[in-house]
């Protein structure tokens, strides 16, 4: 029995003053999901290329040298945190028109862009005959955009069946908006999909519009992901600004796919800060004050206060990225605009067969 006085190591540990509770965990979210650093600086980076390509097609359809633009500024983390968790090249990739960020994190670069958008003969796209912002390249197994929305869903379950009756384990992805999902080929695709336990992921970018219709008035349920369940398939939602949460997700549909207990919709809750496209006007049908409000949630800002707050990046590293993303863009313009268009010769081709071919 100890007396009164007598003091043990408990008792002066409590008396003793404590160290500030960590304000982080031992092991950090990028650390746990076993991302590098230098991964996640590229993922920086690649958010950063986005908006700055963005911006600029943005400006060339200002000046008259691109007819059409679809931006995919504010929706950019989605897509990067799924473009870092799939194979690119290898497994297969149905995009949607607002998909600039997830190409280019794909490997698709800031050149072939530029002569996709300027509709240059060079273009790896279509030779500059797609309309812009209706991209694919085959070195990625990214298969065009189609005009028609959600079009690609019903495609994309095909491509899962087919790697199913190969017997591979690639995983098919296709990217849709909310409006995209009002479609019959939405419930074709999921239904048929989950009936034969697909290897597919649909990712849902609900960014609140198609167009100028709000997502009150196309559906009367608080998640897209909410219909997963009667298609009986997992469907989870994820907050589509979080870079990081996007991947985990990402990861675990992807995972599910590719060990063959089939497919996942996944619905990422984001927001568009440009107009619908370059020929749309916003302000009939939003408030300035609601797109201040998401921009506050600007997935590029929350991540680059991650990286600093966790030491992996400085304010001098972070205008290096952003020099470096200028760089990129200002090569890729200079070389598009100075690539030759389509000869006229051309016009007909891969509408007809031509002469000599097979
Ligand atoms: C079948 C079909 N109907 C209508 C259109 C015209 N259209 C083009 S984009 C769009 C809105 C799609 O909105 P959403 O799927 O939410 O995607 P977001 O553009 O918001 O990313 C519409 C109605 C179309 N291209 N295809």
């Amino acid at each position: 029995m100890r007396s009164t006085n007598e003091t043990t190591a408990k008792d002066r540990k409590e008396t003793l003053p404590q160290p500030a509770a960590a304000t982080q965990p031992a092991v950090s979210k990028w650390q746990e999901l076993g991302i590098s650093k230098n991964d996640m600086l590229e993922m920086y980076y690649q958010l950063v290329l986005a908006r700055t390509l963005d911006e600029r097609i943005w400006l060339l359809n200002r000046q008259g040298k691109t007819a059409f633009v679809i931006s995919c500024a504010g929706q950019e983390a989605t897509q990067v945190g799924f473009a870092k968790a799939l194979k690119p090249g290898y497994d297969v990739v149905w995009p949607y028109y607002r998909s600039l960020a997830l190409a280019l994190s794909m490997g698709m670069t800031p050149t072939e862009v530029m002569l996709h958008q300027l509709s240059k003969a060079e273009d790896p796209s279509s030779g500059g005959r797609q309309m812009p912002a209706h991209f694919g390249l085959a070195r990625l197994n990214m298969v065009s955009v189609s005009s028609p929305v959600a079009t690609q869903l019903t495609q994309a379950t095909g491509s899962g069946y087919a790697s199913k009756l190969k017997g591979d384990d690639k995983v098919t992805y296709t990217f849709v908006g909310d409006g995209g999902t009002s479609k019959g080929d939405f419930h074709e695709a999921l239904n048929f999909a989950a009936i034969h336990s697909l290897p597919v992921v649909f990712v849902v970018e609900n960014n609140g519009y198609a167009i100028s219709v709000p997502i009150s008035k196309q559906m009367h349920i608080a998640n897209i992901a909410d219909r997963a369940t009667a298609y009986g398939m997992p469907g989870v939602v994820v907050d589509g600004n979080d870079l990081l949460e996007v991947y985990r997700v990402a990861c675990d549909a992807t995972d599910r796919a590719r060990r063959g207990d089939g497919p996942t919709l996944v619905e990422a809750k984001t927001y568009r800060y440009r107009p619908h496209s370059s020929s749309d006007d916003d302000r009939a049908y939003r408030t300035k004050e609601e797109v201040e409000e998401w921009r506050l949630k600007d997935p590029i800002i929350g991540f680059e206060r991650y990286l600093e707050e966790h030491g992996l990046i400085t304010k001098e590293g972070e205008q290096a990225v952003r020099n470096r993303a200028k760089q990129a863009v200002e090569e890729a313009q200079r070389y598009a605009e100075a690539a030759p268009n389509p000869s006229p010769d051309t016009i007909m081709r891969y509408v007809y067969a031509e002469e000599g071919q097979n």
